[in-house]
């Protein structure tokens, strides 16, 4: 197969995109508080913000969504989601939800009490914050090599099984209500974790009785990196080897607006009927009747069509090959990255890049404004703006170890053209990094504070 496959489709529908000038950047991003969250979204080029929500739907989805069923109860939408559900996930029950976020709600609330343990090997943004919002404490306990930058590992997202049992014997199975793991690992450059590496962690939860959650985002592409890369998986479907991973579960939350390739979705499932029970309740209180979730009728057949798309070998062979060509092209300009690529994105270690910038003057989020000012490309800071936190005992500032701006790829929304456009606008960012200067906030919330924060440049 080639280096990188060409795109397994043909658009028939486009979108114009507008590059305004320079001048009209500057004063978008001071109206933006130098935050790109605050950006209008028709003063952005190219946006790689997210890879959430953002992808293109295929001629089969539009046409599911004309067969949406909105009736209130027992639609069958839900029944042709729980189908796909049941093929490829496996759970005994599930519910839909808006989006991932709500799933990792309704489980926290159910779940943690405060001062509890929840351990992953990086938890994202919504998950971290779901969690502290219910007074627990998220932990991260990925293997050490993913802080090095620059070692190639084939499953960098693996979780480090000596700090697991460690960490349980520390702190107590009691104290854990859930153990987690994020496959692909966002936080951490989009690496994949391997089978193995589930089969311990789980081996682990269950050897103390922790229930056993996947935050399944990027599931499928998580399941191509093991056909590719893991030794006896080349001759299993990636349908085969997702059915594999969920099985080591006890359940998952999902936001679908990755891998399931849809604009708005979701779901939560497990084994646990009491669990059930209790999440159906909650969900009746918040979201909506458990068969729709708080969506439409038409979205979970949008979702049940993209969760068979999403798994396709043809269609993960040119996203992981088009990740793969944006870190190549990048490389070969010496621009420092997280390596290997991710999945869905690749992130750029502005640490690297601008040294001169300390940590708290938000490296990532200086290089984050000069894509956009130099190529009014969107994206965002994965760094201590996002993840730096006090720590709950001893209120001390901890930071993140990388820091870094993530280039996330839409799926099937972008060509080879628009990425050859990022690799130039970022070769001019390098020739001029020494001009580049680091921010402070003049405003940040407690939690989430990337969304919603403002900045100010140090002069
Ligand atoms: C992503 C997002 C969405 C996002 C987050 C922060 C800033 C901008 C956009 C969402 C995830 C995720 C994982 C591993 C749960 C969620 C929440 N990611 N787990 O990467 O990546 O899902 O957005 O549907 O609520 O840009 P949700």
């Amino acid at each position: 197969m080639a280096l990188y496959p060409p795109e397994p489709f043909r658009i028939k529908m486009v979108e114009p995109i507008q590059l305004i000038n320079p001048e009209e950047r500057e004063l978008a991003l001071v109206e933006a508080g130098f935050n790109p969250f605050k950006l209008k979204a028709q003063d952005v080029f190219i946006d790689l913000l997210t890879d959430s929500g953002t992808g293109a739907m295929s001629h089969f989805q539009w046409a599911a969504l004309m067969q949406g069923d909105e009736s209130y109860a027992g639609a069958r939408s839900y029944q042709r989601l729980a189908q796909v559900m049941q093929e490829i996930f496996g759970f005994k029950f599930f519910v839909p939800t808006h989006q991932g976020r709500a799933a990792e709600n309704i489980l926290s609330s159910l779940m943690i009490k405060p001062g509890q343990y929840v351990p992953s090997n990086m938890h994202f943004d919504t998950t971290d914050a779901n969690i502290r919002a219910r007074g627990g404490r998220p932990t991260n306990l990925v293997i050490n090599a993913a802080e090095d930058p620059t070692l190639h590992l084939p499953f960098k997202g693996n979780m480090d099984i000596q700090k697991l049992r460690n960490f349980i014997n520390q702190v107590g199975a009691d104290n854990i209500p859930l153990g987690m793991i994020t496959i692909t690992n966002n936080a951490g450059g989009g690496q994949p974790v391997s089978m193995e590496n589930l089969r311990q962690v789980a081996e682990t939860y269950r050897n103390h009785g922790i229930p056993f959650f996947i935050d399944a985002c990027r599931f499928a592409e998580n399941a191509y990196f093991i056909k590719m890369r893991e030794p006896g998986y080349a001759d299993k479907s990636t349908l085969e080897i997702a059915q594999e991973i969920f099985s080591l579960a006890d359940g998952a939350t999902m936001s679908a607006k990755k891998d399931a390739i849809v604009n708005i979705g979701g779901f939560l499932a497990m084994n646990d009927e009491t669990l059930f029970q209790k999440a159906s309740n909650e969900l009746i209180l918040r979201e909506g009747f458990p068969t729709y979730g708080g969506l439409a009728g038409r979205d979970l057949d949008a979702i049940a069509v993209g969760l068979r798309e999403g798994i396709s070998e043809e269609y993960l062979a040119y996203r992981v090959g088009q990740t793969a060509y944006l870190a190549e092209r990048l490389l070969e300009n010496d621009i420092p990255i997280l390596e290997p690529a991710g999945g869905h994105a690749v992130y750029l270690d502005a640490g690297r890049l601008y040294p001169h910038i300390p940590q708290s003057e938000f490296p990532g989020q200086a290089l984050a404004i000069e894509l956009y000012r130099v190529g009014a490309i969107r994206a965002i800071e994965i760094g201590s703006v996002m993840f730096a936190h006090p720590n709950p005992d001893t209120g001390e500032m901890e930071f993140p170890k990388l820091e870094l701006v993530r280039l996330a790829l839409p799926r099937r929304v972008y060509t080879q053209s628009h990425l050859d456009y990022v690799v130039e606008t970022l070769i001019q960012i390098k020739q001029q990094r020494e001009k580049a200067r680091g921010y402070r906030f003049t405003y940040a919330p407690e939690l989430l504070r990337h969304f919603s924060a403002n900045f100010e440049p140090i002069q």
